[in-house]
This record gives C-alpha cells, sequence and structure tokens, in this order.
C-alpha cells in the first residue's frame, strides 16, 4: 500500500520553542500530569467526517480541496483509500482512537442491505488496520440527518417506514461499534427538532425519540456492547428548535424516559457557545449530574451564529476544559476532534497543522489546569464561600433536616441582613492569568 501523506514524517514532541510546524509543542505523550501520563489524559480521536471526507463544500461553492486519495469518489475503492488514508495520518500524530458515521466509511446504496454489505466489508478492512496499529474506536453512530428521508426528523419524524430505516441503521451501526471495539455510542439529534409547532406534535415525537433509544439500549446490551451510550446537545442548526438544546434539557429528557442508566453525554464545544452557555458550563452541569461522558473538541466563532467547527487554538478555553475534565476524574470517552479545515486550507499538510493545533492547545491545556489545581487559590477560595453552611443549622439544611419556620425565625432574630462577603470575579480572573502567564 503506497504511502499517501509522503512528505510528513511521524510527528514528533519537540518543545515549546520549537519553529518546526510539524512538530509538538506541548503534546508529550509520556509526560507525567498528576500522576497520569498526557496521552491517557487525552485519548484524542480523528473525526471520519471531517479528516476524510469533508472536502470544503459550503453552501455557496464546491471542494477545494482534493479527498479523492488517488482513486474515484463513491466507490468502495475510495472508500478503502479514506481507511489507508485515516489510518496512515493517525499513526503519524499519535492519534489513538476514531469515531465514525455509518455513511462516512461507505458510500451509501440506494438499497440498504448493499449499504449493510458495503459496511461489513469496509469494517473487516478497518479491523485489520486496528489490529496492525493499536488504533481503537472511541465511538461509533448513524447518520440520520444527512439522506432526504429524514427531513421530517429520523426518531421524530412523522412516518412508521422512516421510522424503521433509522432502527435499521441504529442497529448496524451498533453492531459496527460493537464489531469494532468502541467505546461508546453516539445520537446527536440532527433532525430532532422542529421548524413550526403549526405542523408539530412535540409530545409524540420526544416519545418516539425515547422509544428508539430504548431499543437501541435493550438491542446494544443484546450483542455485548458495554460502553455508553452518549446524547450530544446541540441547540439548533440543522432545526431551528433542536430537542437535546444543551446539557441540562438532555438530562432532563433522560431521566424523564428513564434513560439516564445508560446515557451520558457527549459535550461539543461549538454546541455549547451556540446553546448561549460556555463550553465549561455544559461540562460542568454534565460532571455534577455524572453524566460527562466524551467530548467534541472544537470551537466557534463568537462572531458568527453557526456551528463553524473550527479547531481549537483558545487556550483559555482549553484550560477552562481541562479543569471541569480534571476536576470530574476525567472522562470514559475522549477527546473528539469534531473539526475541519477552514476551506482555503486545503493541504494535505494543513491536515496535519490542524490537528497539531488541536493536540497542542489541549496539551497546553491540560498543563494549565493541573497548575491551577495545584495552586489551590481557587478551591480554597470557593470552599470558603460556602463556609456558612459548615455550622450546625447549614448541615441541617444540606441534610434536609430543617424547617422553613425555623429559619424565618432566625431571620426575624436578625430583623436585617447583613452584606454577603463579596465575589472577587476579578481578584480570581487575575489568579486564572497569574497561573497561564506567570
Ligand atoms: C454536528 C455534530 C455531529 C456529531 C455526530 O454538529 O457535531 O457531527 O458529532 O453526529
Ligand atoms: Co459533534
Amino acid at each position: 500500500m503506497a504511502e499517501i501523506f509522503k512528505d510528513i514524517k511521524k510527528i514528533e514532541y519537540a518543545g515549546k520553542n520549537t519553529k518546526n510546524p510539524l512538530a509538538f509543542r506541548y503534546y508529550d505523550a509520556d509526560r507525567i500530569i498528576m500522576g497520569k501520563k498526557m496521552s491517557e489524559h487525552l485519548p484524542f480521536a480523528m473525526a471520519w467526517w471531517h479528516n476524510l471526507c469533508a472536502a470544503g463544500t459550503d453552501m455557496f461553492g464546491r471542494d477545494t480541496a482534493d479527498k479523492s486519495f488517488g482513486t474515484e469518489k463513491g466507490t468502495m475503492a475510495h472508500a478503502k483509500a479514506k481507511v489507508d488514508a485515516g489510518f496512515e495520518f493517525m499513526q503519524k500524530l499519535g492519534i489513538g482512537y476514531f469515531c465514525f458515521h455509518d455513511v462516512d466509511i461507505v458510500p451509501e446504496a440506494e438499497n440498504i442491505n448493499e449499504t449493510n454489505r458495503r459496511l461489513d466489508e469496509i469494517t473487516d478492512y478497518m479491523l485489520e488496520k486496528m489490529k496492525d496499529t493499536g488504533i481503537k474506536c472511541l465511538w461509533g453512530t448513524a447518520n440520520m440527518f444527512s439522506n432526504p428521508r429524514f427531513m421530517n426528523g429520523a426518531g421524530s419524524t412523522n412516518s412508521l417506514d422512516v421510522y424503521c430505516f433509522a432502527a435499521a441503521q441504529i442497529k448496524k451501526a451498533l453492531e459496527l461499534t460493537v464489531k469494532l471495539g468502541g467505546r461508546g455510542y453516539v445520537f446527536w439529534g440532527g433532525r430532532e427538532g422542529y421548524e413550526t409547532l403549526l405542523n408539530t406534535d412535540v409530545k409524540f415525537e420526544q416519545e418516539n425519540i425515547a422509544a428508539l433509544m430504548k431499543m437501541a439500549v435493550e438491542y446494544g446490551r443484546s450483542i455485548g456492547f458495554t460502553g455508553d451510550f452518549y446524547i450530544e446537545p446541540k441547540p439548533k442548526e440543522p432545526m431551528k428548535h433542536q430537542y437535546d438544546f444543551d446539557a441540562a434539557t438532555a438530562i432532563g429528557f433522560l431521566r424523564q424516559y428513564g434513560l439516564d442508566r445508560d446515557f451520558k453525554l457527549n459535550i461539543e464545544a461549538n454546541h455549547a457557545t451556540l446553546a448561549g452557555h460556555t463550553f465549561r458550563h455544559e461540562l460542568r452541569i454534565s460532571a455534577i449530574n455524572e453524566m460527562l461522558g466524551s467530548i467534541d473538541a472544537n470551537q466557534g466563532d463568537y462572531l458568527l451564529g453557526w456551528d463553524t467547527d473550527e479547531f481549537p487554538y483558545d487556550v483559555y478555553e482549553s484550560t477552562m476544559c481541562m479543569y471541569e475534565v480534571l476536576k470530574a476524574g476525567g472522562l470514559t470517552g475522549g477527546f473528539n476532534f469534531d473539526a475541519k479545515n477552514r476551506r482555503p486550507s486545503n493541504t494535505y499538510e494543513d491536515m496535519f497543522h490542524a490537528y497539531i493545533l488541536g493536540m497542542d492547545t489541549f496539551a497546553l491545556g491540560l498543563i494549565k489546569a493541573a497548575e491551577l489545581i495545584e495552586d489551590g487559590e481557587l478551591d480554597s477560595f470557593v470552599e470558603k464561600k460556602y463556609e456558612s453552611f459548615k455550622g450546625e443549622l447549614g448541615q441541617r439544611i444540606r441534610t434536609g433536616n430543617a424547617t422553613l419556620a425555623e429559619l424565618a425565625d432566625r431571620a426575624a432574630e436578625m430583623g436585617s441582613c447583613p452584606t454577603p462577603d463579596s465575589g472577587r470575579q476579578e481578584y480570581l480572573e487575575g489568579i486564572v492569568n497569574r497561573v497561564m502567564f506567570g
């Protein structure tokens, strides 16, 4: 098999002062941070769809990059060339995992039985490569948003026939995820939402989505899938209203339908900001509900109101992300770069620059987050902030053993309420800058 990225050698760690653009400045896989190797803190994954499929087409223009990998697109030869390119790419970067949708890995046929046959063939080939390289599958999923049959939704469709096709795709994608030893299985509700209430029965649709997820859990467990199912929240795009708006909404949905034992969340940075939250907020809400599973590592653009899926370069954000992840004790999933090169960055070399940038941004974020935790000032401030609840009455409130009347009596005794202590936000922001920039 011919080498595809011929001009690019294995990317090595060369230290922060290197001017070599094809080397890591911060990602040093074996470096120990808080008792664990960087590579264990940061199980990075390549997103099949952006890296091997997307070639720059947008609403206004066609492909700018050549991702044919020397074959004809839309053929099984092309599907295999993508496997070759993907594994060479991951090996050269030292990336341990990949994520895929069913239709990323083969061209979808008119007939689902033929698509499934192609999926069997390609995953046999992927398995060989996985054995040779030690690269693993982070998660699999079914694309239930691109095909026109899903225009009214997949789990939320009005059509029983379409619902069966969604079920068939999930069944197959679960089988493939198990075959490839995937750690997780993702539901991103791309078309699960609505444009107008004039034609939508929201309750009916949400119940049907939950029923489909329940069947997926039952089937997955029956074929030996022991990993986590994930919902990946996103508030809008492609739909105006998407049901999995944000972490809190998805958690409520999972609890309402009894799916919370099998599901966690896959939090994507750009989806968080589209929902009007920080990335960090979504991670914290997931973590405190014990549902922080995996991360789609990318970043949005604060000036644009859509999902730009940029490679992350904002170290402040990656530091805050890693702070949450370290505090939560790590992820059961990993860090999937659900990110694409900008349209004019259209060479093979740009694909490597993008991943080096993303991996270094998270490595530096990890280093700085660990320094923030070791520094301890933020933690001790927060600890002290709630100290008034440490006394006898506070403890009774915390354990559900106080009454409204006795609290009101205490307020009446005091008469007027003392002003609480300062929140000291600017002081704390200064601490973050001190730790980050020294
Ligand atoms: C879309 C998105 C998806 C999911 C998987 O915004 O993030 O690629 O990650 O379906
Ligand atoms: Co995503």
